[in-house]
């Protein structure tokens, strides 16, 4: 038998932002039995509607309604990244779990300072979702790795490409300085990048050199906002103009530990890329290559025989990714479950007591993030190479 897929007596959690990637967490989290009790959006009104979409009894006024009910006992932060370190903080110090939307936070002393406090509670669980981990091919790409099946590992390439705010009329709250780095692609979805990189190589991002484009330093803002991946939809409606000073596009040098030679690219504006990461490792005895969309396969480069395609099959795979794979092979597996695998393990080492290395990107791992976002917003403005931390 398994571990269990659905817990028994788990905390009772409060969201935190309802936007595109809040409901993904609510529905993670009752797909393995966790309940989601109430939410706290921008307003009231909002809050009552997306409680309403979602069937979460609650609806919180303010912060300070959320973490004196003392029903809850975990919170999910998915609300704009500028507000994640207040939240996080005060949630930790009311004595709840934690699990933060990526970036942790914007400045690496508020994330210092985030990790020390979940340091300092042991009994807290305090994850960043790097969700990307929990492909089941991307934990069996860190088995073969740590296996030694494609030898000692050269180099490491890829990027992470989308197409969502590619037009000039494609706006969002992420476009906008988060008066920090204020980085946007890199700190969005290039941290899921660099996460991943150093999950399945288990080397760390040491230096990086990066150089970094906006493309359109004016966007239209359409007037009453609008949201993640809805660019069309919102171009229809009346718009104002807004000077954009965030990165559309961003190259990246890396030099990792051991002096293993990285390179990636991550672009908001890459038309028909809708959301890919990329990644490939390449080693002295073969390689492995894992495309997000197309995440039930992975590629596995030969010199001497022939190159494979392996699919995923919870029956071949090493037992570290079984665990994460639900589904027997041809039964895809995707975005949702990713979310579900990595709630799974944040909420099953609660269940055991908090005890042991975390099976989840922690809020050290969070703080690493932001120690690399500030390394490049340095090494771009000020054209060379940059250490990390
Ligand atoms: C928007 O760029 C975004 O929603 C990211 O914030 C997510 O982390 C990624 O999964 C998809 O794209």
């Amino acid at each position: 038998m398994g571990a269990p897929t659905f817990l028994t007596n788990p905390p009772k959690v409060a969201l935190i932002g309802g936007g595109f990637i809040g409901p993904v967490h609510a529905e993670a989290l009752r797909r393995i039995g966790v309940p989601v009790v109430g939410i706290l959006e921008i307003d009231p009104e909002t809050g009552r509607r997306t409680a309403q979409r979602l069937g979460i009894p609650k609806v919180y006024a303010s912060l300070d309604e959320l973490l004196a009910d003392s029903e809850v006992g975990s919170v999910h932060i998915a609300s704009p990244n500028p507000a994640h370190y207040e939240q996080a903080r005060r949630s930790l110090e009311a004595g709840k779990h934690v699990l933060c939307e990526k970036p942790l936070a914007v400045t690496s002393r508020e994330t210092a300072e985030l990790a020390a406090l979940a340091a300092r509670r042991a009994q807290q669980a305090a994850g960043v979702n790097y969700n990307i981990r929990f492909y089941p091919l991307c934990h069996e790409m860190r088995a073969r790795v740590q296996q030694g099946d494609i030898g000692r590992i050269l180099s490491v390439s890829g990027s992470y490409t989308q197409d969502w705010l590619l037009q000039v009329t494609d706006y969002n709250w992420r476009v906008e300085p988060d008066g920090a780095t204020n980085l946007r692609a890199v700190a969005d979805v290039g941290t899921h990048w660099m996460d991943l990189a150093q999950f399945v190589t288990g080397l760390k991002i040491e230096r990086v050199m990066a150089d970094l484009a906006t493309f359109h330093p004016e966007r239209r803002k359409p007037v009453g906002g609008s949201e993640t991946f809805t660019g069309s939809a919102a171009a229809e409606r009346p718009t104002e103009p807004v000077k954009i000073v965030t990165e559309d596009y961003g190259a990246i040098l890396m030099r990792l530990s051991g002096d293993v030679r990285g390179v990636y690219h991550v672009t908001q504006c890459h038309a028909g890329r809708k959301n890919r990461l990329y990644l490939e490792v390449c080693g002295t005895e073969g390689s492995l290559v894992w495309d997000s969309q197309e995440p039930n396969t992975l590629w596995i480069g030969r010199r001497g025989r022939s190159s494979e395609l392996f699919e995923r099959d919870p029956g071949l795979m090493a037992p570290a990714a079984a665990a994460i794979s639900h589904y027997p092979g041809g039964h895809a597996e995707g975005f949702p479950d990713a979310f579900k695998q990595l709630a799974l393990a944040f909420y099953g080492w609660i269940g055991q007591g908090c005890t042991g290395t975390p099976p989840f990107p922690t809020f050290e791992d969070g703080h690493h993030e932001v120690q690399l976002c500030e390394a490049i917003a340095q090494s771009a403005k000020e054209q060379r190479w940059a250490s990390v931390g």
